[in-house]
């Protein structure tokens, strides 16, 4: 099984695109140029990314799938620990955790600029639970945590209209019978939200940044923010777009994955 997954890791590699530090890169072909306030912006591994009105940030517009994770993980000789469910290399990244996806963070970080592929003051990170609500369209939520954001704007979904979902709205639990995936889905098979983002409801629950209670940002143990239904979840309650969980720094699950930000350079 091993041998099987490290051939289909080297197999993804072989197409991917990406470079070495040292190698010659053409930032040109590879990406559209530097990264830009307000616009798309495609990364050195094929990550896409769009402008959130309001923030001087690039926001994924997939999940971060196992073909970019598989990228981070062979590079660095990571362990990862191998999926319960079926996933091709544009499924979501599941069975991290949220130091992982800060590691992919940095490690995505060091090299792009270490060559020139990002300008100076640009980097990657997780988006703040906020952040995270300002990309799926939530109105203004008053509570100053995570924890207490949870549930507080009722009866607004990821997708335009009332609960249950129609179908094609996204990858969610079977029994809502709304796609044909029974565990997770590539990324970009539903539609995507208003700002051009997909699965911001469903396929993976994804990873920010904040502390759970306190809203702050604490490497090391705790609890951390999750946020967005996933191929698992049905009901009204976790499919609402103010839906948090609470998940520990250390937690994985074949429920969860992230999706990762560029901040970009202060105006
Ligand atoms: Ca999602």
């Amino acid at each position: 099984m091993r041998a099987k997954r490290l051939a289909v890791i080297t197999a993804m590699l072989a197409t991917a695109c990406w470079f070495a530090v040292g190698d010659p890169v053409d930032t040109n072909s590879a990406a559209g140029g530097s990264p830009v306030s307000g616009r798309p912006w495609r990364n050195s591994l094929g990550m896409e990314f769009v402008p959130i009105p309001g923030t001087n940030l690039l926001f994924g517009k997939w999940e971060t799938r196992v073909q970019d994770y598989a990228a981070f993980v062979q590079r660095e000789g990571r362990k990862w620990k191998e999926s319960r469910v079926p996933q091709g290399p544009t499924h979501p990244a599941v069975n991290v955790t949220w130091d992982d996806a800060l590691a992919f963070c940095a490690w995505l970080t060091e090299r792009e600029l270490k060559v020139g592929f990002l300008p100076a003051g640009c980097r990657y990170r997780l988006p703040w639970d906020l952040e995270w609500s300002l990309a799926v369209g939530l109105g203004p939520e008053t509570g100053k945590t995570p924890f207490k954001r949870n549930g507080e704007i009722k009866g607004v979904y990821p997708w335009d209209g009332p609960f249950p979902p129609l179908t094609g709205a996204g990858n969610y639990a079977p029994v809502r019978e709304v796609d044909t995936y029974p565990y997770t889905a590539p990324v970009g098979s539903f539609s995507t939200n208003r700002y051009g983002i997909y699965d911001l409801g469903g396929n993976v629950s994804e990873l920010c940044l904040d502390g759970w209670l306190d809203g702050s940002f604490a490497p090391g143990p705790g609890d951390k923010t999750l946020r967005g239904g996933s191929w698992f979840h049905s009901t009204p309650w976790h499919l609402a777009s103010s839906a948090r969980e609470k998940v520990a720094n250390n937690f994985d699950d074949i429920r969860i994955g992230f999706r990762v930000v560029l901040e970009l350079p202060a105006r």
